[in-house]
């Protein structure tokens, strides 16, 4: 219970909106506004919240991010009495799961007033899936707001914005190495994505999707990450690793040192995964394929010397990353592999 502190009742999410947005939000606005936002993968993972109303986290965390990879969503003012969202092509029910924490999301900002929106919005992703979809998608949410109403809000304003629809959301603002800061307010106005390394571009560096199951996982991670904080003996040694593992793979992305890249990545994930499953009860994201592939990586690493590492998120996919140098060996050795330029 140490780290599962409860939401402070005098910061509440509609009042950092107020303090962030401009006065009188609504007054004007465009017809209507369209933006993209990338997904990012964490390399140093985000697991539990100092703060369950805000997304305030436990340790501060690492991604990088997927460029052509996100959610297009197109806004605009509606005449309606209530929101209307369009998902990946469908028209989403009033009582549909997703259109529900949008509604409440917006009405962070409405704060009572009544403006409501027309919503359509399409991942290029596989949604729920531990693709972190929902980070694109409040990202290009926020992005989308601050057009529509011509908030003219920095990268780090909209990023707070955006981490209070979802944490991970919050890192989807830039291309590249983008590390959350975890912050030490309890209004958590100083805990933000940031653009790191820009100056040093890793061109060679690769990303490939595993997709074994595009669908919706058992658990959403915020529950997951709760019950994890509550219930794992494991739980109390993951702040310190999270700050052990930053500081090696700073390093690592300064020097381009491929090879430590990989090894941090990779364990900060199992880490992760071990200590979600000694939770009660266990949570468990693998599937049969996931394990299968893990050990043909390590196999990989082992007899055939190619340096591959994998990462994994809330759900049973995997994430590799490797160099350009080995793309082709290892799209052998994994035919359905899609491959992502990350600069
Ligand atoms: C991450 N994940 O750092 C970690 C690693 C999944 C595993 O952030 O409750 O959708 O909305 O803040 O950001 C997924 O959780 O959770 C996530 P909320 P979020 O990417």
């Amino acid at each position: 219970m140490e780290y599962a502190v409860k939401a402070n009742e005098k910061t509440k999410a509609s009042e950092i909106i107020k303090k962030i947005l401009p006065e009188k939000p609504f007054e004007k606005f465009s017809e209507h506004a369209t933006c993209f936002a990338p997904s990012n993968i964490a390399l140093i993972k985000y697991w539990g919240k100092r703060n369950e109303e805000l997304n305030l986290p436990n340790t501060s965390s690492l991604s990088i991010t997927l460029p052509n990879k996100g959610t297009r969503t197109s806004i605009k003012v509606n005449k309606l009495n209530n929101d209307q969202v369009i998902f990946n092509g469908e028209l989403l029910d009033q009582n549909n799961k997703f259109y529900l924490r949008l509604k409440k999301y917006l009405d962070l900002f409405r704060d009572n007033k009544k403006i409501f929106f027309d919503i359509t919005t399409d991942n290029n992703i596989p949604t729920a899936a531990g693709l972190a979809s929902s980070a694109s998608g409040f990202a290009a949410l926020v992005m989308c707001l601050n057009q529509l109403f011509s908030w003219n809000l920095s990268n780090e304003r909209l990023s707070i914005l955006a981490r209070l629809g979802s944490g991970s959301a919050c890192r989807s603002f830039w291309p590249g190495f983008v590390e959350w800061s975890m912050g030490e307010r309890d209004d958590g106005l100083d805990s933000f994505g940031e653009l790191i390394f820009h100056e040093k571009p890793w061109p060679e560096l690769r990303l490939g999707l595993l997709i074994f199951s595009p669908h919706e996982k058992p658990m959403g991670s915020t529950e997951a990450m709760i019950n994890t904080v509550k219930t794992s003996k494991l739980y109390k040694h993951w702040p310190e690793k999270v700050k052990q593992d930053l500081i090696k793979i700073r390093k690592a992305i300064d020097k381009q040192d491929f090879i430590a890249l990989g090894e941090v990545t990779e364990q900060n994930s199992i880490a992760m995964h071990e200590t979600m499953l000694t939770s009660e009860p266990s949570i468990n994201y693998a599937i049969p394929e996931t394990v299968k592939t893990k050990e043909k990586i390590w196999e990989l690493r082992k007899t055939n010397n190619i340096p591959i590492y994998f990462t994994q998120d809330a759900g049973p996919n995997l994430k590799l990353i490797f160099l350009e140098q080995d793309e082709l060996e290892i799209k052998k050795a994994f035919p359905n592999l899609e491959t992502v330029n990350l600069f």
